[in-house]
């Protein structure tokens, strides 16, 4: 079925970026491809995307087929304008995984075909952001649309209001008519307080969803992210004839299992991946470059967490590999979902959308975890696959500034719904139809989570600088990315960039108080 929707566009030519477009692109592996020349792909093992399809389960009555539900006026308007059928969708959202860790960006050694199959025939977006970078927040920000200055959710026990709850995606989902669904690390509030009689099914566990490892009914290991995967079937298997869905699926993988000395835990089925390979080193895990930061910053978390996992070559090499093996089995899980969705004929109507909730060091600057505004913390993965786009739209790669708070407006658009004006996000519609509407070219970006020894920050991401603060610190970074892709010389008491450096001070100052509202 090709929704008229896209069937317009590809009508009118002159719409689509005729330089954009790259099918089966591979796009440069940065940083770390710097530091990957010396591999080649006969290195890379070269495993079966083993597709762990659910056994043989009965035919339900779910049909894929034109359906309208009932919407607001709002989103009549939207739904009428572009005669657009209610498509279903899955959005898929992993825990710390960077933007480097899927084989269609450019990394030579992870695995990912189901990952790439999505970007194949889908959007990948080359540059997708994070506006904070912790769980909790970003998680607030992915289903308000709200950055945390908005939402105020910047710990772990703090629940969205009964009223901002009713606006966040999923809950107007289901205003119009959606059956919606959730799976895995919700994230936000404590699980005493998690919305379960406002879903339709609701499999979200509280916390970090601990221990991976855990048993099926006859006492059989099997692996938390498998687990997610009979739910995520279990759910499919609910759906009716008279109802569009969407199903949240948050995966605890590839995040630490913080208790456990292993950190990470991945299935044992994909023990031996990537066994034969030497991950390389990436080029500021170099002591000086540690080093060269304030001392707050090198007696932070992100330093005591670098000790458990990256400050041996032995625990880099085990780090990585297991972080990228936690990625597989989440690889392998949406490789059930799209069979289990070829399966009810649901896979024609039902969109895809991945991403990552923040980014993760994985050693660089000699730090672990997140939350500063190094590239590694704050970019994240992104791809939208429309089974419903017409070929020209297929396996688009767009590079400008997407957010984790753009989610929450682009599913709402897809559903036909307007997004409600207290959204700060903008809808990726006009990316995902190769436009070139008039787009941000800027960003700000906000960590507050209040920790001993995780300083707060504020940034400002511009193509070609980075301007950050540490709020409690008085201490200010600026990077020239164009010159310096890896953030290594700070260049804001330089005297040759003082009046940048005022320009986006003052840049960073106007986008926080649009981040406020004030
Ligand atoms: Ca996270």
């Amino acid at each position: 079925m090709t929704n008229i929707f896209y069937r317009r566009l590809e009508m009118d030519d002159k719409n689509i970026e005729s330089s954009n477009p790259v099918r089966n692109s591979r796009v440069a592996w940065q940083p770390q491809a710097q530091l990957a020349d010396g591999l080649s792909r006969r290195q890379f093992l070269n495993l079966t995307a083993a597709s762990a399809a659910a056994a043989l389960l009965p035919s339900t009555g779910c049909q894929n087929q034109t359906r309208r539900v009932a919407a607001s006026s709002e989103s009549r308007k939207i739904g009428t304008s572009l005669g657009m059928a209610q498509p279903n969708i899955i959005f898929l959202l992993t825990d710390d995984q960077r933007w480097d860790t899927l084989n269609c960006m450019g990394n030579p050694i992870i695995q990912t075909p189901n990952m790439d199959g999505l970007a194949k025939n889908g959007v990948l977006f080359t540059n997708a952001f994070v506006t904070t970078s912790i769980c909790a927040s970003s998680r607030a920000s992915i289903l308000s649309g709200q950055y945390v200055r908005r939402h105020g959710i910047n710990n772990f026990s703090t629940s969205f209001s009964q009223d901002a709850l009713a606006q966040t995606y999923p809950l107007l989902l289901r205003s119009a008519g959606y059956r919606i669904g959730c799976v895995g690390k919700h994230g936000v509030g404590r699980g005493s307080d998690f919305p379960v009689d406002q879903y339709d099914v609701w499999f979200g566990c509280p916390g970090q969803c601990s221990p991976y490892e855990r048993k099926d009914k006859d006492g059989n290991y099997k692996h938390l992210t498998q687990i997610f995967g009979d739910q995520i079937t279990e759910f499919l298997h609910g759906c009716s004839n008279e109802k569009p869905f969407c199903l949240s699926v948050n995966f605890k993988a590839p995040h630490v299992q913080d208790s456990d000395p292993r950190q990470f835990i991945p299935d044992r089925a994909y023990k031996d991946l990537y066994k034969d390979v030497t991950i390389p080193t990436p080029k500021t895990a170099d002591p000086r470059y540690f080093e060269a930061l304030p001392e707050f910053l090198r007696t932070s978390e992100a330093r005591r967490r670098w000790n458990i996992r990256f400050s041996t070559p032995e625990k880099f090499q085990e780090s990585v590999k297991n972080y990228y093996r936690l990625i597989y089995g989440v690889d392998v899980v949406i490789g059930r979902i799209r069979a289990e969705l070829k399966r009810l004929n649901l896979s024609d109507n039902t969109i895809i959308i991945l991403t990552g909730d923040n980014g993760f060091y994985l050693g660089e600057h000699g730090l672990a975890g997140k939350w500063f505004p190094h590239e590694e913390s704050i970019r994240v993965p992104l791809v939208v696959y429309d089974p419903r786009a017409t070929k020209k739209l297929r396996g688009l790669t767009r590079d400008h500034f997407v957010l984790n708070i753009d989610i929450a407006p682009t599913i709402l658009q897809l559903a036909g719904l307007n997004p409600p004006p207290q959204m700060q996000g903008r809808s990726l519609i006009p990316l995902l139809t190769g436009r070139r509407p008039k787009w941000r070219t800027d960003f700000f970006y906000e960590h507050l989570f209040e920790h001993g020894t995780i300083p707060k920050t504020e940034a400002l991401r511009t193509p070609r600088f980075k301007y950050a603060r540490y709020i409690d610190f008085d201490y200010e970074e600026l990077y020239d990315l164009e010159s310096d892709l890896h953030e290594t010389q700070n260049l804001a008491k330089d005297e040759k960039y003082r009046r940048t450096l005022n320009s986006l001070r003052k840049r960073c100052d106007k986008l926080l108080r649009e981040a406020k509202g004030t």
